[in-house]
């Protein structure tokens, strides 16, 4: 039995499934979706998930998505007797605290530290990075108790983490204040299966990718950037935009109070299309491309 997943290949979430189906032997059908035309807002994927995030599966007309609820079902349904995922009740129970931990703390506070710098072009916050330091600092406080995150052997949550940490290498952030924690990525690297094709790879591309995008943009020629942003009318004509997630362009921001900003609404009212110059040719182009863009202020 093959599962599809749709995924973003360089995505932390959609990484931990590759490695967790790869590590169980489950099939996988991957289906690449293009964050960056909007891919996940055409009508056909929000009909399968409304939340429009990337890794989804479709097992058989079952989806599912939260990449963590992604692997408990997988080793639930295809591998119930592998330790990892552990059917002792307390053993489960850290493996399932360690998911908890990396989704509300430790990748939570990655994000918030790197994301602004990678994807806005934003200085480091300190703060940001104090919280993410702390979250480390608990991590490596786990690991002197345990060789893997959740007990002494491998489990969902190594691969979660993993998937996690591993991101930062698109910022070239080093663990090296961390020697437990840098042990235990040397030592996962090496022991996933297809660790280098599921992350290294698509972790180098995606850092390449950022690197090229140094986008000059002319405001005489029509331009259609997908954000996510949160958007608010200062006056009449003038718009405030602040990107807080764009997958093309990094130097958007210093036209982000532009005054010619257009917004095209797709009815959920973050995803918007910023429209720079000939705003009738670029609505045209916007609307082949995710055939949503519904309205133009
Ligand atoms: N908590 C979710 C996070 C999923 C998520 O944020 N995915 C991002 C890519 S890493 C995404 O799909 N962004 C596009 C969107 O939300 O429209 C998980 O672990 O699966």
């Amino acid at each position: 039995m093959t599962i599809d997943v749709y995924l973003a290949s360089a995505s932390g979430p959609c990484r931990a499934v590759l490695m967790t189906a790869k590590y169980l032997g489950v099939d996988v059908n991957q289906k690449m979706v293009n964050l960056m035309t909007g891919e996940q807002l055409k009508p056909e994927y929000l009909k399968m998930n409304p939340q429009h995030c990337v890794p989804t599966i479709d097992d058989n007309g079952f989806y599912l998505w939260e990449s963590r609820a992604i692997l408990t079902y997988l080793a639930n349904k295809y591998a119930p007797e592998n330790p990892v995922y552990p059917k002792d009740p307390k053993e489960r129970a850290v493996v399932d605290r360690m998911l908890y931990f990396d989704i509300g703390t430790l990748y939570k506070a990655e994000g918030e530290y790197l994301y602004p710098q990678l994807f806005r072009g934003q200085a480091a916050d300190p703060e940001k990075a104090e919280a993410f330091k702390k979250a480390l600092a608990l991590l490596e406080e786990f690991l002197s108790k345990t060789s893997y995150v959740a007990g002494n052997h491998i489990t969902l949550a190594d691969f979660s983490i993993l998937a996690s940490l591993s991101f930062a290498e698109v910022a070239d952030y080093s663990y090296a204040d961390f020697p437990k924690i840098t042990a235990w990525l040397q030592k996962l690297k090496s022991e996933v299966p297809s660790y280098k094709e599921i992350n290294d790879i698509p972790l180098q591309q995606f850092k390449d990718f950022l690197k090229s995008k140094n986008l000059q943009f002319d405001v005489n020629t029509d331009f259609a950037v997908l954000v996510k942003c949160r958007f608010e009318i200062q006056t009449e004509e003038k718009l405030l935009i602040e990107v807080y997630e764009t997958y093309a362009a990094t130097k958007f921001s210093k036209l982000s109070t532009n005054p010619n900003t257009k917004i095209i609404s797709n009815g959920a009212s973050v995803w918007i299309f910023a429209m720079i110059g000939k705003v009738k040719e670029a609505m045209s182009r916007v609307k082949q491309e995710i055939g949503m863009a519904t309205s133009i202020n």
